[in-house]
Parts: C-alpha cells; sequence; structure tokens
C-alpha cells in the first residue's frame, strides 16, 4: 500500500469521514506555508482593500472598517493543489457576499478576482464568492493571522483549491468575464474544484 492509501486509511482510523479527503490528497496536522515571492509588511494603519469593478459603488476598507462589520466564524477543511489537505480549520472574518452586495454588483457580472500584493491574483465565479463561506478573514484559530499565512487579511474560498484564497488580499474586482489569474496563467484549472481534481489545464 502506498502513502496515499496508508494515510487514507488514517484518515477513517482517527474517526474522519474520508469522504471529507478529496482525490489524491493526504491528510496533514501540519500547516504548511506556500506561495511566491516574499512576506509583506504593512506598518499600523497602511493596508486597506478596494471593492472595484463591476459594481454600482467602489469602496475602499482600512482594517478598523473591515474588523468594525459584522463577521462569521467558520470551521472548514483546506486543500492545496501539491496534495495537502486540512481539516477544521478555524477563520474569523466578513462574507465576501455582505461586502458585494454593499458594492452593488451590476448585471451581466459573473466573475471575481482577487487581487493581493506583489501582484498575485486569482479568478473564481461570482457564484462561488457569493457562498455563505466565502469569507475576507482576519483571524485564524482566534488569533491575528500570521503574515506567513496571509495576514493582515486573506480571501478564503474553501470549496476551491487553495491557490484560490490569495494571501495579503488588497482588492476584490467584479468582472463581466473570467480572466486566468497568477497560477491559472501558468497551467492552473480555471475553477479548481478539488473534489473533481482540477488541477490543471484540460482536468
Ligand atoms: N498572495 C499569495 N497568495 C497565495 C499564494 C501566493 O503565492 N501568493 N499561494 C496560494 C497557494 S498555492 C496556497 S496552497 C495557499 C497557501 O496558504 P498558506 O501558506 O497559508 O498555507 O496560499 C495561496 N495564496
Ligand atoms: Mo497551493
Amino acid at each position: 500500500m502506498g502513502f496515499f492509501d496508508r494515510n487514507r486509511e488514517n484518515v477513517t482510523k482517527m474517526g474522519y469521514d474520508d469522504s471529507r479527503l478529496p482525490p489524491g490528497q493526504y491528510l496533514t496536522e501540519r500547516f504548511p506555508v506556500l506561495h511566491v515571492g516574499d512576506v509583506p509588511t504593512y506598518a499600523p494603519g497602511e493596508w486597506d482593500m478596494k471593492i472595484f469593478g463591476e459594481v454600482h459603488s467602489p469602496f475602499t476598507l482600512s482594517f478598523e472598517e473591515l474588523t468594525a462589520l459584522p463577521s462569521v466564524t467558520l470551521t472548514t477543511d483546506i486543500h492545496c493543489v501539491t496534495k495537502w489537505s486540512k481539516f477544521d480549520t478555524v477563520w474569523k472574518g466578513v462574507r465576501v457576499r455582505d461586502l458585494l452586495e454593499r458594492a452593488g454588483v451590476k448585471d451581466g457580472a459573473g466573475f471575481v478576482m482577487g487581487h493581493a500584493e506583489y501582484g498575485y491574483t486569482a479568478n473564481l465565479p461570482l457564484a462561488d464568492a457569493m457562498r455563505d463561506e466565502s469569507l475576507v478573514v482576519y483571524e485564524y484559530d482566534s488569533q491575528p493571522i500570521e503574515p506567513i499565512h496571509g495576514g493582515p487579511v486573506r480571501l478564503l474560498v474553501p470549496n476551491l483549491y487553495f491557490w484560490k484564497s490569495p494571501k495579503w488580499l488588497r482588492g476584490i474586482e467584479v468582472r463581466q468575464t473570467d480572466a486566468p489569474g497568477f497560477w491559472e496563467q501558468n497551467g492552473y484549472h480555471m475553477y479548481g474544484d478539488p473534489f473533481l481534481e482540477q488541477r490543471f489545464w484540460g482536468d
């Protein structure tokens, strides 16, 4: 039996329903750090984010404004395309849907682009951004998100592979048409459903 099969067997032994583990993934209890480029640092009050694009009223939020909005705490599994999954991660943040409804999405818009520091981007359908569990998060495990994991603020879209959750989020752009983000331009799938193993173009 290979590593992945043994790991899946262990998932069951640990008392989890192994249907939570997408095909081709292994469960880890560590929290790997994965990104391209440097970890940005922000002076106090320097971080902000914009909701812009195909919306009636674009706006900018400071960290104080974001964290003053109604928040939700979510426990969810995350799945990285490099094959690790982590169960029951706990995040606090604001629903993307609430932010987009405040901006007023224009008729005909169907996609969203997450924009992060240093030009990292990730595209997703508007319908996924509007899901209950799609959040702009600022706490992990009841603590401020560490800079290496995307603090002060990252996007969390847990129904898609974790590359669709930009760390150091600086903006959410609503779009009429889909366009490939950073990894999507480099061969990763335009949608990225972990349960369908949509890792690369053509999957
Ligand atoms: N800004 C930015 N966000 C990013 C990435 C990146 O390179 N830059 N990598 C993505 C990938 S591939 C993964 S798996 C997760 C990793 O998040 P973590 O380091 O908190 O585990 O961040 C995603 N968000
Ligand atoms: Mo990833």
